[in-house]
């Protein structure tokens, strides 16, 4: 790992709500968003928490933002030294991936100011920032600093009843709206100057002053912790905040940054891609490496990750497909106690999900496409809001993206597949294999002529084509599904009884009868000159290029799906969907075939989620085509970093990071250049390495064991470490 830091420098307000994002801190259990100390809820400052979620009024349900017990805000000689009231003659924002540190330089004429935080990788409860003030002025400071209860909420506000205390520890509690979980954040100061310290409470939180007389020339130091709890974690979080931010100040800045780098080496001996060849895109890979692994539920062995990480409310905080198809991966081939929490986090869940198929009239698990906790459904039917006549939109992602339980279910075999470890399938992963196959047996549409069936009426992953019928991509991974379920007497064949027990408490048997039955009726997808038909009669929609269907558009931000969108009539597609098929199914298809729809579907895709390119690179590295992989892996290495994607859906903003897309970076560095594979619990490597990879090298984890593999155009080895 060479070069870790990115830095940014001067201050643009258009690009305040990106380098939130960029500059994202986070530790699994709370994301601190890229803002200087002194941001008021304009700036979109964030401690977004981890699986806490909440309804204001009818809204949406989102994860709560806690108050913020970072901030800080110097006045020198009654003027504000902070950004958007004073213009700095210069000002640097950077981060360091490889050792989770942000910092901020900003140098105001007057006095110059550079802090450094941390969100503590080794007690993730934990915020601390160390403020260095340099005065280039005599005079009279004040040094505010405390918990900012001016906060940036999407759809709230969520938390109510503040109560502060102040002293030498700073304490905001509150209780969220609809549950009435309390959150907690304390905070603590140590200086070191002699300052006359008052205290405040204001309707924007609680906040000690610090005032101080200044030579110029002198440069003084503070150091600040912040510590949350919620009543999810703790059942007196005001306390637990008030005795964590007090340890932490005893300990001092150095020794909690030493502890929390010391957490972030860990983490990279296990995951990290070296690549060589091309500066940019080693950062770029870095960077969202560390924001797929900054979020990653350490504390927890039951959490998942929401599709835009830690970053903010964005996509209600929920847990999609990503998790299982996008993020799984890197995970299981490094660290694969964190994919087994994304999975515990579905098993756990399955009640939630046996709830929505009741409700839509079916039987087994139909998992929700936006999970929030306990499995809970954070999709509307109204989930797009039309630019033109600002009325919300009747979409069918909730309804129809049936591919939700078979993702979840491939996801489940393959760590058994690779890990070689069946404890998650024994510990409930089976019963919810044989929940989602249930599930496609009671939404199966059996014509009584054929006897074929189909599934009607669903959407794929590219989601401007609603309610189609046998999208190719939704059918295989239902036979996958029921395939597995048939197989899963293999991994109960030490303990069969348990098995049949199971059967018996699922009351299942003749469902496992109609299983087998199933499997050879399902109808296979129409193929073209190689091609795989998308959904049956895509090949007879409009055929238009995708600069045609632009051309449509009146207006940027309208959305391109559904019954008036400009792609739905046309064979635009949003993002990767055969070629997803082909990526989880690579033994389906000859590369003749890979090559015959990758040719067929990338011109006609217009990439408009970020799971879309890691696809297509992944599947271009299968053929030989890694010219081709080259531009798609740089765009989804580079998207958080470049503050790249969507921000808009209609009228709803999509912005954060993007978890899905570092996750597809890993893959295709891991699995498309360097060709990784595991194949009857054997590494396989079958590189395809572009020329602008000099060398690529990277650990993984199989099995107890770990291993280096390192790939160049000559060679490539796998060596165990
Ligand atoms: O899960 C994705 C979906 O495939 C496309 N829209 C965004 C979702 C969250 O990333």
């Amino acid at each position: 790992m060479k070069d870790s830091i990115f830095v940014k420098t001067g201050y643009d307000p258009e690009t305040v709500v990106q380098d939130g994002n960029r500059f994202l801190l986070a530790n699994g259990y709370l994301g601190i968003r890229g803002t200087v100390e002194e941001a008021d809820s304009s700036a979109l400052p964030a401690v977004n928490l981890a699986g806490l979620y909440d309804r204001y009024e009818n809204r949406w349900r989102e994860p709560v933002n806690a108050p913020m017990g970072l901030f800080a805000k110097l006045i020198l000689n009654d003027r504000p030294m902070a950004i958007g009231e004073t213009e700095p003659a210069s000002h640097t924002l950077s981060i360091d991936f490889r050792q989770g540190v942000f910092s901020r330089e900003t140098d105001f004429g007057a006095v110059v100011l550079y802090s450094e935080r941390i969100a503590s990788l080794m007690a993730p409860h934990l915020l601390a920032a160390k403020l260095s003030l340099h005065f280039r002025e005599r005079g009279e400071a004040v040094l505010t600093t405390g918990i900012s209860t001016d906060l940036w909420d999407l759809n709230g506000p969520h938390l109510n009843d503040y109560r502060y205390r102040t002293g030498e520890t700073l304490l905001c509690e509150s209780v969220t709206g609809e549950l009435r979980i309390p959150v907690a954040v304390a905070q603590t100061a140590s200086a070191d100057f002699p300052a006359v310290e008052t205290f405040r409470v204001t309707d924007k939180g609680v906040f000690r002053d610090l005032r101080f007389s200044v030579s110029e020339g002198e440069t003084v130091t503070v150091s600040i912790f912040s510590a949350v709890y919620t009543g999810q974690d703790v059942p007196s979080p005001a306390e637990s905040a008030a005795v964590l931010c007090n340890r932490a100040k005893a300990s001092g800045y150095s020794l909690c940054l030493q502890a929390h780098t010391g957490a972030w080496d860990e983490v990279w001996k296990r995951c990290g891609v070296d690549l060589d060849g091309d500066a940019s895109a080693a950062l770029a890979l870095t960077a969202s490496q560390y924001y797929l692994n900054s979020i990653a539920p350490r504390h927890a062995g039951n959490l998942s990750i929401p599709a835009r990480g830690l970053s903010g409310q964005t996509y209600k905080g929920a847990v999609f497909w990503d998790s299982e198809i996008f993020l799984f991966p890197m995970f299981v081939y490094t660290q694969p106690e964190i994919a087994a929490s994304l999975l515990r986090y579905r098993i756990e869940t399955l009640p939630g999900a046996r709830k929505k198929a009741r409700e839509y009239g079916y039987r087994g698990a139909f998992y929700a496409w936006e999970s929030q906790e306990g499995g809970a459904e954070g999709c509307t039917d109204f989930n797009v809001v039309d630019v033109f006549t600002h009325r919300p939109v009747r979409t069918y992602f909730r309804d129809k993206q049936i591919h939700i339980s078979g993702d979840i279910a491939y996801a489940l075999w393959e760590y058994w597949r690779i890990t070689g470890d069946p404890a998650l399938l024994l510990e409930g992963g089976a019963e919810v294999i044989l929940e989602c196959a249930r599930f496609y047996l009671s939404r199966a549409n059996l014509h009584l002529d054929s006897d074929l069936i189909d599934f009607a009426d669903v959407i794929g992953p590219d989601e401007y084509h609603e309610r189609v019928t046998n999208n190719a991509f939704t059918n295989r991974i239902i036979r996958y599904c029921w395939e597995n379920a048939l197989r899963l007497p293999e991994i109960f064949s030490e303990e069969p009884e348990r098995f049949s027990k199971l059967l018996d408490r699922l009351d299942y048997h003749a469902d496992w009868s109609r299983l087998k039955n199933a499997v050879e009726r399902l109808s296979n997808p129409r193929v073209r000159n190689g091609v795989t038909e998308q959904f049956q009669g895509y090949f007879d929609l409009e055929d238009a290029s995708l600069e045609t269907v632009r051309t449509r558009l009146c207006d940027p931000r309208e959305y391109w799906g559904g019954d008036h969108g400009v792609a739905g009539s046309t064979q635009i597609i949003k993002q990767a969907d055969v070629i997803t098929l082909i990526a989880l199914f690579p033994e389906d298809f000859t590369d003749e075939a890979v090559a015959a729809n990758w040719a067929y579907y990338e011109p006609r895709t217009e990439h408009g989620s970020s799971l879309s390119a890691c696809m297509y690179a992944l599947t271009a590295c299968r053929i030989g085509r890694q010219d081709l992989a080259w531009k798609h892996f740089v765009n989804t290495a580079s998207i958080d970093l470049n503050g790249g994607g969507k921000q808009w859906a209609g009228e709803i903003y999509i912005g954060g990071t993007h978890p899905a897309a570092n996750g597809g970076a890993w893959m295709i560095a891991a699995l498309g250049f360097a060709g990784l594979s595991v194949r009857d619990g054997t590494i396989v490597l079958r590189p395809h390495l572009p020329k602008e990879i000099t060398k690529l090298c990277f650990p993984i984890e199989l099995r107890g064991r770990r291993f280096q593999v390192t790939v160049t155009h000559e060679t490539h080895s796998i060596e165990e470490i």
